[in-house]
């Protein structure tokens, strides 16, 4: 299938190979010798006119740039979105209009605290950020794998990353929320708690970062050919369904591969495995707008599915990497305020503030005014303004004018009529005082928390409350603790009781907030629930993961244990079948290189009992074979290696001899499980593969030491 799209062949310019190329400097010339500085005499002094030395290092002492303030941490494909229907009665925007055009894209996903070189595994929201190179201009969807933000007002965003990074003074702890200045804050502002109850929950850890949903967030505006407005809120839904990982793998992963999410997804587009998430819109009249028990400019608010229904309109495909990380995927700038003809913004609070930040930001880390010269950034078609100078300027602007009106120019370049597609913002009625103020219909801090945890199922519910348990329980200062534990117990009596059981303490009848006075408006966690928690709908699936699942095993990766002898004949029924998937089946064995098996055949070994771990696959087959299986049984990490995956609640198929080897682990207790395949056929494993885990194992795991 062919790669090339309008973007790729734009930026096509800028790639180069030095492929029989001969080494030059910078300035062109040939090098002789690139190895050894130029001296005086052999055991002599350099020398300061050594240019070609000189200018090495320069490049090098300037290599790095500032890393993003927040989502700092990312990974990034290219692809194309698809559109299924015109959804010209909503939009004029062409690629949401124009059936039949490929539109280029590139997407980072990020975390969100950590610094560049931190793990891909914490417990934190992950970023989704969408660039569409469109034929009308870039629009961006910088979004989210969660559907609501953790504050209502950007004036409030500095306080919120300076709580969560590390802590000033000892810049402690790394990529991680599980400290006092996050849960003080939070406990402070308790507009976090939604956001919040989310961190809490499984989507803070996916499993993959194609297997997660993503979600604008803000209300939009569409706006249609005629100037009709609606609201708008978009979504992502991922082919591959919504999948996680425990915290005791997420822990494990990053020590075993901090990597894990971009590995997977460079692997994943390699393979031909391309992800791909269908492009969902909840639609709401500009008539509704004040139909709901929330404010829909709130963005610690969503639309439950059961109110407005999610229509899915067309389909994101991710089938190229990149082929320099800093030129792309380092060097790309999202901003929300890239938006084309058809769609527009709102007055929610948060967004007005976003519109200012991205391109300020830009400045100090990509250096100046001219990033979008840069060739990730560039739209589709060349710029054309009165916009001039400034460092690093690639273009070479012809002409003499330089500014709107001119004569000399030819007037150009010109303006665009609407009808001709030239933007013009929706002319919305405005009318205030002029106030700093937060409106009281962003007040209710607490009703979508409790519904969030009355929707999950579950095992959902019980990770939740751990990851509490095991945040709070990090925290050092008693009172925040007991802050957070009454909150918690305000959002839901079962969650907070749990919690508490799990830390040892006592939910607090009331709380102390002896710094109300000094911390302003809408800072009071009393004051900004008025009354209990409302029941607008008792739950909502589409909020628990398990709403979208799939059965395609596409790109899971399978452990086979292995050793000398083992099984040939189990061996290729069962790498065959999961292959016929797309499966990736890695043999591991106590030793690398090849190895052989009962029919004398040689195996390449793709990882040992030393250089990997259980936790960095999905499930785990033993294909048996006598001598194999005696090798393994002496194997202490072969042992381990099968009874994390039965702790992890993954799905465990073996043959024959294999059997006994079971014996020696936990496995042997599990003979009634749904997820444990003894001489069963390769179909049974495959299914209990495509449903992830088998959670109603987790409850009976819990004493296996591992
Ligand atoms: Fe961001 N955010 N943000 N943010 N954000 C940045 O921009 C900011 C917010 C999001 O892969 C920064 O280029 C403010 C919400 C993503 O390059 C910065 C506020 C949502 C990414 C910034 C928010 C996001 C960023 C850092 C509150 C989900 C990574 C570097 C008013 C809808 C994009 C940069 C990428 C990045 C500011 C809130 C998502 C500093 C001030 C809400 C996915 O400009």
């Amino acid at each position: 299938m062919s790669k090339k799209n309008k973007k790729l062949d734009s930026i096509s310019q800028n790639i180069q190979s030095g492929d029989q190329k001969p080494m030059t400097t910078n300035q062109g010339v040939k090098i002789n010798d690139a190895n050894n500085s130029l001296k005086a005499g052999e055991r002599g002094p350099s020398l300061l006119e050594d240019f070609i030395l000189r200018e090495k290092i320069t490049h090098f002492d300037h290599e790095r740039i500032p890393e993003r303030i927040v989502h700092a941490r990312g990974s990034g494909a290219h692809g194309y979105f698809e559109l299924y229907e015109s959804q010209k009665e909503l939009t004029k925007a062409g690629f949401l209009t124009d059936v039949g055009r490929k539109t280029p894209v590139f997407v980072r996903f990020s975390t969100v605290a950590g610094s560049k070189g931190s793990t891909d595994l914490p417990r934190d929201v992950r970023g989704f950020a969408v660039k569409f190179y469109t034929d009308e201009g870039i629009f961006d969807l910088v979004g989210n794998n969660m559907p609501i933000f953790f504050i209502q007002d950007a004036m409030k965003f500095p306080d919120l990353i300076h709580s969560v990074k590390p802590e000033p003074n000892r810049e402690i702890p790394q990529a991680a929320s599980a400290h006092d200045t996050f849960y003080d804050f939070v406990s402070h502002a308790t507009e976090t708690l939604h956001n919040q109850i989310w961190l809490m929950s499984d989507r803070a850890i996916p499993r993959s970062l194609r297997m997660m949903e993503g979600f604008g967030i803000h209300t939009f505006r569409f706006v249609n050919e005629q100037g009709k407005s609606n609201f708008v809120k978009f979504h992502w839904k991922p082919l591959l369904g919504v999948n996680s990982v425990s915290w005791d793998e997420a822990v494990k992963i990053s020590g075993a591969d901090s990597d894990f999410h971009r590995r997977d997804l460079w692997e994943a587009i390699e393979a031909g495995n391309y992800p791909q998430w269908e492009l969902g819109i909840q639609v709401i009249p500009e008539e509704d707008e004040h139909k709901f028990d929330f404010d829909i400019l709130d963005a610690t608010k969503l639309i439950p599915e059961e109110m407005v229904p999610v229509q899915r309109i067309g389909k994101l495909t991710l089938d190229r990497n990149p082929d320099n990380f800093f030129a792309e995927t380092e060097q790309v700038a999202f901003h929300p305020g890239h938006i084309v003809p058809g769609i527009d913004f709102t007055n929610d609070p948060l967004l007005q503030g976003r519109l200012f930040s991205y391109t300020d930001t830009q400045l100090s880390r990509l250096g100046g005014p001219n990033f979008h010269e840069i060739p990730i950034n560039r739209p589709l078609e060349n710029p054309h303004n009165n916009q001039r100078d400034a460092q690093m300027r690639m273009t070479i602007n012809k002409g003499q004018t330089a500014y709107f009106p001119n004569s000399i120019g030819g007037g150009c370049p010109f303006l665009s009529q609407i009808s001709e597609g030239g933007f013009s913002s929706y002319q919305e009625h405005v009318s205030g005082n002029k106030i700093r103020s937060r409106s009281s219909s962003f007040n209710d801090h607490f009703s979508q928390p409790a519904l969030f945890y009355r929707s999950l199922k579950d095992h959902e519910k019980e990770h939740l409350a751990s990851a509490y348990a095991f945040e709070l329980g990090k925290c050092t200062y008693e009172h925040i603790q007991l802050r957070m534990l009454w909150i918690v117990n305000k959002i839901d009596q079962t969650l907070g009781q749990n919690v508490a059981k799990k830390m040892g303490l006592e939910v607090p009848d009331k709380i102390d907030m002896p710094i109300n006075q000094a911390i302003g408006a809408n800072m009071d966690p009393i004051a900004q629930q008025p009354g209990d928690p409302l029941h607008y709908l008792e739950s909502s699936a589409a909020l628990s993961q398990t709403f979208l699942s799939s059965e395609d095993i596409s790109s899971r990766q399978i452990a086979f244990l292995v050793a000398p002898g083992f099984d040939h004949q189990n061996h290729m029924r069962m790498k065959d079948e999961l292959e016929r998937q797309n499966a990736v089946v890695h043999l591991i064995a106590p030793t690398g290189g090849e190895i052989t098996c009962n029919a004398q055949k040689q195996h390449k070994i793709d990882a040992t009992l030393l250089t990997t771990e259980s936790v960095l696959y999905d499930a785990l087959f033993i294909p048996g074979g006598q001598q194999a299986v005696q090798i393994l049984s002496k194997q202490g990490k072969a042992i381990k290696f099968i009874n994390e995956t039965l702790k992890h609640c993954k799905a465990i198929a073996a043959n024959n001899e294999a059997e006994s080897l079971l014996e020696m682990t936990y496995v042997k207790d599990f003979a009634e499980d749904q997820a444990i395949f003894i001489n069963k056929e390769p179909s049974e494993f495959i299914a209990a593969i495509a449903k992830h885990r088998n959670w109603k194992r987790e409850p009976k795991v819990q004493h296996i030491p591992v």
